[in-house]
């Protein structure tokens, strides 16, 4: 304990758990239960272990020493997904997604713009228009999970989802960059998701949270008792929605088993509440169970209806329960997480203070008999502390999950819980650990695989308060390491880290294996390449060409350190100018950039790769373009001139 910590941490503590509870939960009818929450929060957190320094050892890396792991971060409503090396924390390179990026041009280039408007409904379009954009520039971006084979990573893809739009994208793992976003139709909100484990992805399985009318034009607004929610299957191969389900109550976060039987989703509006005091009424909430097998027969026998393309299962409470099943659960839950023992199934209680514990293999017989208790899947529901958000597992039996409100994290005993459950005098509770503070999501090295190693733990924490060195009235966000190598965990690393990192997933590095230089084949710029081709020019090859078409001017050129093959180009005021660029460097980390003076255009040309841009050249007069990636001694003098000529008048 820091002498800090000695003078103010028990107070302080307790003021925080009271000010996560009273300010931002108080209030409505579950006031009075979130008030007792936030008070005890302060007695529960006495103890307070703080960084023992040998272990910090471990997760500093000497110059040139690579690390074990690649961590794949959210970037919450930043939008970008961001690729950490684990343990150093060492931001490795930041992928842009749902963003704009001035960097790499993504959201601007034709290529990108292609892959963003393409999933895009109608609707979207017309809305963007309406407001003079083509596409969203802001994404909130939870949950970043990768492509699994027969229960494990198998480094080719990473899905995410986007909150604030209603999307869900993939990031190729061979170049690292998105190759396609999938805005999901009916539902609204998409929040958690995960890939299909087994056999294979397959299927990415996304929530919708909000809950809106079922065909929602305008005609049923502020009548809730006609508002429905979505789950979606999403195909990982096309990502095109392959089927969704129509439930009740709203959806937060979910998961799939190892069987490739079914997926679960936690809904903490069972209530269909509008308001806070709705919204937590009840003191059960509950998970939905989805019966995969049978929902893709009934979607082959034709039990569906077609909503906006897809067809819709009805699997509401109380429709034919041979779809889903219902299995209520203490109060608002929010995390659910398989066990990599491939049984359990833990479902965080949030103003519960319990984790309730599925145990798949009861999930059968559910369906064959819906006269079962679905209460019957519940194997465990230990008391563990205030606030439980998340679920991590090490692969030795252990489960570690995030306490919000009493800012710990809990190691406890799966199978000791179902003792207890089971009436045995037991504690499944092994330690705690104080984070720093208020921790969300937590995440273990290959937790969420069968290959779950047990070697480290990260905490997501939503508050840094005091941590570091003030930067103004919005903090960073603080990710602490805990060293799991021992009962008693240890917090040997403080990380911080910008809006707002939600979640993470740990790959061992042998399974990610990126390329250093683009394919020339490579799908990306397909669409430029058959331009190209209409154009007698080979994009393969050194360019020069300017070739004109009514207004429409596509300038053809290629770059190769220290030199864009054109020194200049001439266009007319009004042109709609589209620049093609070919890198025709092939060495590893050789990037080169188009940046067009004063006219908001650049984008990143990767090694081997072909970028393009349009834009309307409406400002007669002398435009410089440079290349804005440092790649030669003579880097500043890659650059050459836009003449525009003034419109005859
Ligand atoms: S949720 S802090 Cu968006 Cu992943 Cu739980
Ligand atoms: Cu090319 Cu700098």
């Amino acid at each position: 304990m820091s002498d800090q910590d000695k003078k103010h941490g028990i107070t302080r503590r307790g003021l925080l758990g009271a000010t996560a509870s009273g300010a931002a939960l108080l209030g409505g009818a579950g006031g009075a239960r979130l008030a007792m929450l936030g008070g005890a929060a302060g007695v529960a957190t006495a103890a307070s272990t703080t960084p023992a320094s040998a272990a910090t050892d471990a997760v500093t890396l000497a110059p040139g020493e690579l690390d074990d792991y690649y961590g794949f971060w959210s970037s919450g409503q930043t939008g970008e997904l961001r690729i950490m090396g684990f343990p150093s924390m060492r931001e490795l390179m930041r992928v842009p997604v749902f963003n704009r990026c001035s960097a790499t041009g993504w959201g601007q280039t034709n290529e990108s713009l292609k892959i963003i408007k393409d999933g895009m409904s109608e609707q979207t379009r017309d809305f963007l228009a309406a407001n003079g954009k083509e596409v969203h520039d802001n994404g909130d971006l939870h949950h970043p999970h990768m492509s699994f084979t027969d229960g494990t990573y198998d480094g080719r893809y990473l899905f995410m989802n986007d909150k604030a739009n209603t999307r869900v994208a993939r990031v190729r793992c061979d170049v690292m960059k998105c190759d396609k976003i999938t805005e999901i139709p009916n539902a609204k909100a998409i929040h958690g998701l995960r890939p299909q484990k087994f056999p294979r992805t397959g299927y990415v399985f996304a929530n919708g949270e909000d809950e809106v009318p079922m065909v929602n034009d305008g005609s049923v607004l502020d009548d809730p008792s006609q508002y429905v929610n979505f789950f979606s299957a999403i195909d990982g191969d096309t990502m095109e929605v392959a089927w969704q389900v129509m439930v009740s109550g709203n959806l937060d976060n979910t998961d799939c088993d190892y069987q490739g039987k079914y997926a679960f989703s936690t809904s903490y509006n069972s209530e269909m509440g509008m308001n806070l005091a709705e919204m937590t009424e009840n003191e059960l909430d509950h998970v939905v169970i989805f019966n995969i097998a049978e929902i893709e027969k009934g979607v082959a026998n034709g039990d569906v209806q077609m909503l906006n393309g897809v067809p819709v299962i009805d699997g509401r409470k109380g429709q034919n329960k041979k779809y889903t099943r219902y299995v209520p659960i203490p109060n608002s839950p929010h995390g659910i997480n398989t066990a990599p023992d491939m049984k359990h199934v833990c479902v965080a209680g949030k103003l519960s203070p319990t984790v309730s514990v599925l145990d798949v293999r009861k999930f059968d017989a559910l369906f064959e008999d819906d006269s079962i208790d679905p209460r019957s899947a519940v194997v465990a529901e230990p008391e563990l502390g205030l606030g439980p958000l998340h679920t991590a597992f090490d692969g030795k039996g252990y489960a570690y999950t995030t306490l919000f409100l009493d800012s710990q994290m809990v190691k406890w005993h799966i199978e000791d819980a179902v003792r207890l459950y089971n009436g045995e005098d037991v504690d499944p509770i092994v330690s705690k650990v104080d984070v720093h503070y208020q921790p969300g999501h937590n995440h273990t090295t290959m937790g969420e695989t069968k290959e779950a190693d047990g070697n480290w733990l990260i905490s997501l924490n939503k508050f840094s308060k005091d941590r570091f060195l003030n930067v103004g009235p919005l903090k960073p966000e603080n990710e602490q390491i805990i060293d799991i190598s021992s009962d008693d965990m240890k917090v040997v690393h403080d990380g911080p880290t910008f809006a707002e990192p939600h979640d993470v997933i740990l790959v061992r590095r042998d399974i990610v294996n990126p390329v250093n230089v683009w394919d020339r084949n490579d799908p990306m710029w397909a669409e430029t390449r058959k331009q190209a081709e209409a154009d007698g020019v080979d994009i393969d090859d050194y360019m020069d060409t300017v070739i004109r078409d009514g207004n429409k001017v596509r300038v053809y050129m290629s770059s190769q350190a220290p030199m864009f093959s054109l020194e200049s180009f001439e266009v007319n005021q009004g042109d709609e100018v589209t620049v093609v660029i070919t890198n025709l460097d092939d060495i590893d980390d050789l990037t080169h950039g188009f940046t067009l003076n004063n006219h908001g255009v650049a984008m990143e040309v990767g090694p081997q790769a072909t970028s393009s841009v349009t834009f309307t050249a409406a400002k007669p007069g002398v435009y410089w373009y440079y290349c804005q990636w440092f790649c030669h001694a003579l880097h500043m003098e890659m650059r050459g001139r836009m003449l525009v000529k003034p419109k005859a008048s």
